[in-house]
Formats: C-alpha cells, sequence, structure tokens
C-alpha cells in the first residue's frame, strides 16, 4: 500500500504540474484552479489502484506498467499540443493530416527537460527494486483494492459535480476538449472521447448510398423556385455577415429608462430609404450546440443534433456547405473572424470541412488583457481589427465575423457601459442591455469603418442573431421587462432573433414578415448570387421566393406558423394566446417537422452527405489542405 500511495502521489504532483505548464487552459476562477489540481487524483486511484487485485510482486510490476502507460499518454499529448494546441483524438489519430502537421519532425517538439517527466517513474522502479526482496507473496485482501476503486468513483464523483456547477452541462455539449482536460483531467477526456467516437461510427456504419435518397427526394420536393427579381442580383459581390452574439429580436426598438437600447440597429431597421430587409418574423433554430448550431444551421441548411453540438461530434463528416460550394462556383474567398481560440465549439476541424479559406481566431488580434472580457476579445476592438484582414482579402470574398461580448453572463466593464442596467434583480436580465447596447455601438463603427475602407457600398451585408440571450430560467425577470407573463406560447415567440440583409444597389423592403428561420438563410443566398440552389441537400427554401411557406420549426419539434404555434405538444392560435384544437392539416403540418428533424437528424449521424454529388462541377472539399492559425504567433 505504501509502494502505491508513493505511486499515486507522484502521478498526482507529474500531472498537475503538466496540466500548469504545457497546456494553457484559461483558468478564470477558484474552482477551476482547484480542479485542475484535485482531477488527477480519482485517474491516479482507479487506474493504478487496478494492479492492486495482482499477486505479490506483479502487483509491483503491474503499478510500474500502468504509471509507464498512463506517463506515456500524458506526454504524448504534451508532445502534440505543442504543436497543435489541443489534444490527441480518436478521429485525430485516424487521420494521417494531423501526422503531417507535426511538421514531420517530432523532434523539434521534445525538449531536453521533458527527461524530468521520467523521474517519478525512475523513482518507483528503484523503490521496486529495493523493496521487491520483502514483498509479500499474498494476494491482498480484495476488500483493499475495492475501497481504493470506489474511492477513486467517489473522488470522481465529487470531482464532476464541482465540474457541472461552474460549468453545467459539461459532457452533453462538450464545448472545448481544453474544457474537459480543465475539468476532469486527461485521462477522463480520453474516455468520454472513445464513448464518443464509439457512438459515431456506429451510427455512421448503419447507413448505405440508399439511405440519402430519402432524404433527397424530400429536400427537392420541398425546394421553392427563385423570384426572379432577386435571383442573381448579388452574383460576384462580397458578402459579409455579421453575428449578433445572443441577440433578440425583441431588442429592437426596447426602451429602457426612456432610451433606445440598440439605436443604430433600430436605424437599419426604421430606415426610410430602405436599404436593409428587415425580417421580424425570423427564429433561431438552435438547440445545445448555440452557436455553433446557429453557424451548422446558416451555413448548411441542416439543423443542429438533439444533443450535443454537431460541431463537435460530426467534426469529421462530409458537407456541402455554403463556403466550399461559393468558392467552387464562383471563385469566393471564404473567412471567419472571430476573437476566441480556434479549438472552441471544435471550429478549426469542421471549418475545414466547410472548406473555409481562413480563420482570423484569436491568435490574429491583440489579445491584451484591457481588450479581453468574458470569452474573448471585445467586439470593438474586434471590428477594428478585422478591417485590415477584410482589407486583404482576395474579392470576391464571403466574411463571416462573429462577435463575443455579448455574451451570458454579460460583463462588462463600467468605462464601456452607456446605458444603465435594469433593474429587475435579476442581474443576467439587467446587464444584457449594457452589452447589446455596447456590440450596437460597435456596429455602427464597423459600418463607418466598412465606408472609409471602401468595402460597404459594393457588399451584400447580413446581420443575423444566433440565439437567445436570456433563457427561461429568466422568466420572471424577463416578464418584467416586456410587461406580460412569459407563458410557453410567449417564450416560444421570445426567440425571434433579427435578420437583416441588403443586397447593394437593390431597393430593400423595410420589414418582412415573413415567418422564416436560420435554415432559410443558406438557399437565399445561393439564389441571390446566381446559383441553382436545388442541386443540394437543403432543408430550408428562399425567403425572397414566392413559394416560401410561413413556417419555422424548432429543434424540439415545436414550431411556428403565421396563424398558429404548436409548442410543447399543444397547439394555440397565435393571436389570442388560446389552446385550440389542431385541424388535419395542423397534425399534417406537425408530422412534416418531425419528419424533416429526423431526415436531418439521419444526414448527419450516416454522414450521408459523403454518398451525395450534387451536380458534375463538384469537387469535394480537400479538408487536409487548410492549415490556420497565425504564424506569427508561431502557430
Ligand atoms: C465562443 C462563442 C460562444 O467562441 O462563439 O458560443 P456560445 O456559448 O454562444 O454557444
Ligand atoms: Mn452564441
Amino acid at each position: 500500500m505504501g509502494f502505491f500511495t508513493i505511486t499515486v502521489v507522484l502521478f498526482w504532483i507529474k500531472t498537475f504540474i503538466i496540466y500548469s505548464t504545457e497546456f494553457d487552459l484559461g483558468i478564470s476562477n477558484g474552482i477551476q484552479e482547484f480542479l485542475l489540481f484535485f482531477n488527477p487524483l480519482s485517474s491516479g486511484l482507479i487506474f493504478l489502484g487496478l494492479a492492486l487485485f495482482a499477486k505479490g510482486r506483479r502487483m509491483g510490476i503491474w503499478i510500474i506498467i500502468i504509471d509507464f502507460i498512463l506517463s506515456f499518454i500524458l506526454y504524448a499529448n504534451v508532445v502534440y499540443y505543442r504543436f497543435n494546441s489541443d489534444f490527441i483524438t480518436i478521429p485525430t489519430l485516424m487521420q494521417t493530416s494531423n501526422f503531417r502537421s507535426l511538421g514531420g519532425s517530432i523532434a523539434d517538439l521534445i525538449e531536453i527537460y521533458d527527461v524530468l517527466y521520467l523521474l517519478d517513474l525512475i523513482v518507483i522502479i528503484v523503490l521496486y527494486v529495493i523493496l521487491r526482496k520483502n514483498w509479500s507473496e499474498e494476494r491482498m485482501k480484495y476488500r483493499k483494492p475495492l475501497f481504493v476503486l470506489i474511492t477513486g468513483v467517489i473522488v470522481f464523483a465529487v470531482n464532476l459535480s464541482l465540474a457541472e456547477i461552474d460549468r453545467p452541462q459539461l459532457l452533453s455539449r462538450t464545448f472545448d476538449n481544453k474544457y474537459v482536460v480543465k475539468y476532469l483531467g486527461i485521462y477522463n477526456f480520453i474516455i468520454h472521447d472513445i464513448i464518443q467516437s464509439g457512438e459515431t461510427s456506429t451510427k455512421r456504419l448503419a447507413v448505405d448510398e440508399n439511405d440519402i435518397t430519402r432524404v433527397e427526394s424530400y429536400t427537392k420536393n420541398k425546394y421553392a423556385e427563385p423570384n426572379p427579381a432577386y435571383f442573381g442580383s448579388a452574383k460576384g459581390k462580397n458578402v459579409i455577415k455579421i453575428h449578433l452574439e445572443s441577440f433578440q429580436s425583441f431588442l429592437i426598438d426596447y426602451e429602457l429608462h426612456g432610451e433606445e437600447v440598440t439605436p443604430f440597429l433600430n436605424s437599419l431597421v426604421n430606415d426610410s430609404r430602405h436599404e436593409f430587409t428587415y425580417f421580424d418574423n425570423f427564429f433561431h433554430q438552435t438547440g445545445q450546440g448555440k452557436t455553433a448550431d446557429s453557424e451548422l444551421t446558416m451555413d448548411n441548411s441542416l439543423y443542429g443534433l438533439p444533443e450535443g453540438a454537431a460541431f463537435v461530434t460530426k467534426g469529421n463528416n462530409t458537407y456541402q456547405s455554403l463556403p466550399a460550394i461559393m468558392n467552387q462556383q464562383q471563385g469566393y474567398t471564404t473567412a471567419v473572424f472571430h476573437g476566441d481560440d480556434k479549438s472552441f465549439w471544435n471550429r478549426e476541424v469542421i471549418y475545414k470541412r466547410f472548406g473555409i479559406d481562413k480563420f482570423y481566431d484569436a491568435s490574429y488580434y491583440d489579445m491584451n488583457e484591457e481588450d479581453v472580457i468574458n470569452y474573448g476579445l471585445k467586439d470593438k476592438p474586434f471590428f477594428k481589427e478585422s478591417i485590415p484582414l477584410l482589407e486583404d482579402l482576395k474579392q470576391p470574398f464571403y466574411a463571416h465575423l462573429i462577435t463575443l461580448t455579448n455574451h451570458h453572463p454579460y460583463l462588462i466593464d463600467s468605462k464601456d457601459a452607456t446605458i444603465e442596467p435594469a433593474e429587475t434583480g435579476d442581474n443576467s436580465v439587467d446587464t444584457y442591455f449594457q452589452t447589446a447596447r455596447y456590440l450596437d455601438e460597435s456596429l455602427e463603427q464597423f459600418f463607418t469603418d466598412l465606408k472609409a475602407a471602401d468595402l460597404y457600398e459594393d457588399s451584400v451585408i447580413m446581420i443575423y442573431g444566433d440565439h437567445y440571450g436570456i433563457s427561461d430560467n429568466h422568466n420572471k425577470a424577463m416578464s418584467e421587462i416586456i410587461g406580460e407573463e412569459i407563458t410557453p406560447l410567449k417564450n416560444a415567440h421570445l426567440q425571434r432573433v433579427p435578420f437583416l440583409i441588403r443586397i447593394p444597389g437593390m431597393e430593400g423592403q423595410g420589414t418582412n414578415h415573413e415567418f422564416a428561420g436560420q435554415i432559410d438563410v443558406m438557399p437565399t443566398l445561393l439564389h441571390l448570387l446566381g446559383i441553382p440552389a436545388q442541386d443540394y441537400i437543403q432543408f430550408g427554401t428562399d425567403l425572397f421566393s414566392e413559394q416560401h411557406k410561413d413556417f419555422v420549426s424548432f429543434r424540439n419539434g415545436s414550431f411556428i406558423t403565421k396563424e398558429y404555434s404548436y409548442i410543447n405538444g399543444v397547439y394555440y392560435n397565435n393571436e389570442t394566446g388560446e389552446e385550440i384544437e389542431p385541424t388535419k392539416n395542423m397534425e399534417k403540418q406537425k408530422e412534416q417537422a418531425l419528419y424533416e428533424l429526423k431526415l436531418s437528424d439521419e444526414l448527419l449521424n450516416g454522414d450521408l452527405l459523403r454518398f451525395y454529388t450534387p451536380n458534375e462541377d463538384w469537387k469535394p472539399v480537400e479538408y487536409e489542405a487548410y492549415q490556420y492559425g497565425n504564424p506569427q504567433n508561431g502557430e
């Protein structure tokens, strides 16, 4: 037991030292610091504890072997991380390109001081050689090893609960590999990854080429013909797509303390010259993947998954995304701009599958402490620093800028706050208005700078909200804000997010009341560019088409039409808010909504696009050819 305890303690110390010195895990509070220190313990107890079942001296040998394996896994991740700033996962092991990206020279990544990571192994081997002679031949009573394993499990349970307090839904949503390592440790990360990729590959293997035909006939049947007045109207124009983080439509024209919260966006919406078309019945359709789901849906016209984020679990699927199509059909350069680490939401992996040429992540921005809050770079410096990057892009380009400051829990430095918080007493609701104001100001600044850089006039500009900012956990405060009780129906209708589009040389429509969702954006844009959209598998339809239906379905199977809504199993009249008995037609609509979600899930789970060729021009995306990260920052 003494030998075992020493090994566990040394293993624990070594793992913690490596976490702190080799990996950049972004520790931002006391719980995270504690968990980083605490998390190796359960793995040490459980894995090394298995050796205690062996008989006599063999137990010592097994402890050494297991300790060696654990150390080897940890060290392999250290070396991998030095180049990739990420951890080894099963899909990365399957991809030869990842080894190529190690630069072909693992030797460059190994440091002299790495031998120190062998120290604990040397100590226990020496100790074993000394102790070996008086090691008892007996097998330990099962009670002891069992006790060790149970303690390990309890320690793990405590660890997991503390992690869930600080980061709810850590495992079901898996935001970022670094988060799992930070909270649960590298070994639990590996176990989680093995389970997840096991599930993924079983689902992927259970399908064949015929499964895509059902999806294809459904989407082709749903296809809406382009509106001739719009088809091709944006051909060859730059497209600038601006993501408003956590921005709900109720903020538009909302007044707090007698002041407009978002005067700039309001001015775009209420502009009498109608530069933009504003869709006021546009909804987000995201699930647990939040931002990632909105990106997936807008660029692929697919729904996110019912659980987790497809960005993470389907990061290695085949896609036929908007950026790739724009690039192949019309030579667009495609780029994403975002002031957070490229590993968040597995973006650096999946963007390659989408065929995104350039990914300007945090490594391209000046992330000095002053300019960073919450998840990353503040929106004002983000937009400022994006201008020269945009200027350098080969035109025509498709540029997607993802903002960040208006993100839960809506933190803002007092010098950036230009409106007083609301006074509901619910902190994240109250400060939401301040970060939304900041976002609005940053947008105005960006427009001014785009004009100065001569990038405004001739560009398509698209603005959208990704998902709700105030969840239904805050219904009480929210009802104070909007002066109405938040019923399930009201809550569903609050899931509106803004969608604005400007097409250069064309007058906008002012406010368009079509009921629509993020799923409809890709077919709309394809038609604006003059690309026939019916070749591609898409669940949405063109917003400007005469055949577009006033219908929007949510990820959970609820849906909203112009007249009625189906929310959590109940039908409501939109006008009166009263429950209604469904007609045959409504029931049919419900079946269709569910069928559509099911097909989209089957497509993602079965990786069905690998069996689909949209047209003879289509070339599968060569994802291995893309490289992200700023070389000037050593990436
Ligand atoms: C992080 C950001 C936030 O990079 O996009 O994602 P969310 O938490 O909103 O899904
Ligand atoms: Mn978001």
